[in-house]
């Protein structure tokens, strides 16, 4: 595959209304200052940055409404325009790379890609399921309802983002690193039969066979695999600068070797890195954490 390598096109997204900590709309800034171009280039890449997306500035911040969506409007307008940003990268022919921002941005990743494949898979790397709604959530961040919303679940300014809807199907969901579930998205998850690995699974058969067991999972019915890594899966200790740390996560090393692994296998057709905020980081650990995954997934070998 070394020889058909895509042209990568890098879109930034500083949004951090998508939650309530500010600082994560700097996490762009932060993974091109930690080397992300320099990285992709060096292993043979052909890098087009096409620089940030606009993210409205609401004078009043955390707006509350009554359907327990905070910051609804602007949310939705960013999410609008990164899908037609990225949506263009596709039909070029390019590899989506998308650096957040929040999670909620993966609404608009998937509002870009989506309708391109008859049926796209997605690995969800991640602390937290995202599978909530403005009912079932606990605080009205966006940022913990992207994977219901992708499934056409929620709020229909949210899910009919990019004009269709649902972007994904349950079958052809994965998600790894789970350790942070609200009732609400355990009972989605059993509902509709979606594959989870928690921490549990990770740590008794281990992130080899989990990401065997994950990566044919979300190829057996699809034609192109959504990569959506949340830097919260990550246990604290290796990725400090995140908004909604949560104890018990990945290594750094397994974290590298299921993108090892998905580079070995070449299933991944976009991707989205999100979650870095550098005012709770550690010297930019978590955004140079972040570009080393991505050499990773992107074929770095460390011999
Ligand atoms: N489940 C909680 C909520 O919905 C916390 C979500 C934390 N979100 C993320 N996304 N960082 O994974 O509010
Ligand atoms: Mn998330
Ligand atoms: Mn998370
Ligand atoms: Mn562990």
């Amino acid at each position: 595959w070394q020889t058909v390598k895509k042209k990568v096109s890098i879109i930034g997204v500083p949004m951090d209304l998508g939650q309530t900590r500010r600082g994560v709309d700097m996490g762009p800034s932060a993974m091109r200052y930690a080397g992300v171009i320099q990285r992709l280039e060096s292993l043979g890449y052909e890098v087009d940055d096409r620089g940030d997306v606009e993210i409205g500035r609401p004078g009043k911040l955390d707006v509350k409404n009554e359907k327990n969506l905070k910051d609804l409007d602007e949310v939705v307008k960013a999410n609008e325009s990164l899908g037609n940003a990225v949506s263009k990268v596709v039909e070029e022919g390019n590899f989506p790379l998308v650096l957040g921002g929040d999670h909620s941005i993966a609404i608009g990743s998937l509002a870009g890609v989506a309708n391109k494949y008859e049926n796209l898979g997605v690995i969800w790397y991640d602390a937290h399921g995202d599978l909530n709604t403005g009912d079932t959530s606990p605080s009205g961040n966006i940022h913990g309802m992207p994977l219901a919303v992708c499934l056409g679940i929620g709020d229909s300014s949210l899910t009919q983002i990019g004009g269709y809807a649902p972007k994904i199907k349950s079958e052809n969901i994965v998600i790894v690193g789970a350790r942070s579930l609200d009732e609400g998205e355990k009972e989605l998850i059993r509902e509709k039969g979606i594959k989870v690995f928690t921490m549990h699974e990770i740590d008794r058969l281990g992130m080899t066979n989990v990401m065997e067991e994950a990566i044919a999972h979300v190829t057996k019915k699809t034609d192109g695999v959504h990569l959506s890594l949340d830097l919260d899966a990550l246990d604290p200790h290796d990725a400090p600068g995140v908004g909604t740390p949560v104890i018990g996560g990945t290594t750094y090393r397994e974290a590298h070797l299921a993108m090892e692994m998905l580079a070995e296998r070449d299933i991944i057709t976009s991707t989205e890195f999100v979650e870095v905020n550098p005012i709770l980081d550690n010297k930019n650990q978590t955004a140079e954490a972040a570009v080393g995954l991505i050499g990773s997934l992107f074929g770095e070998k460390l011999l």
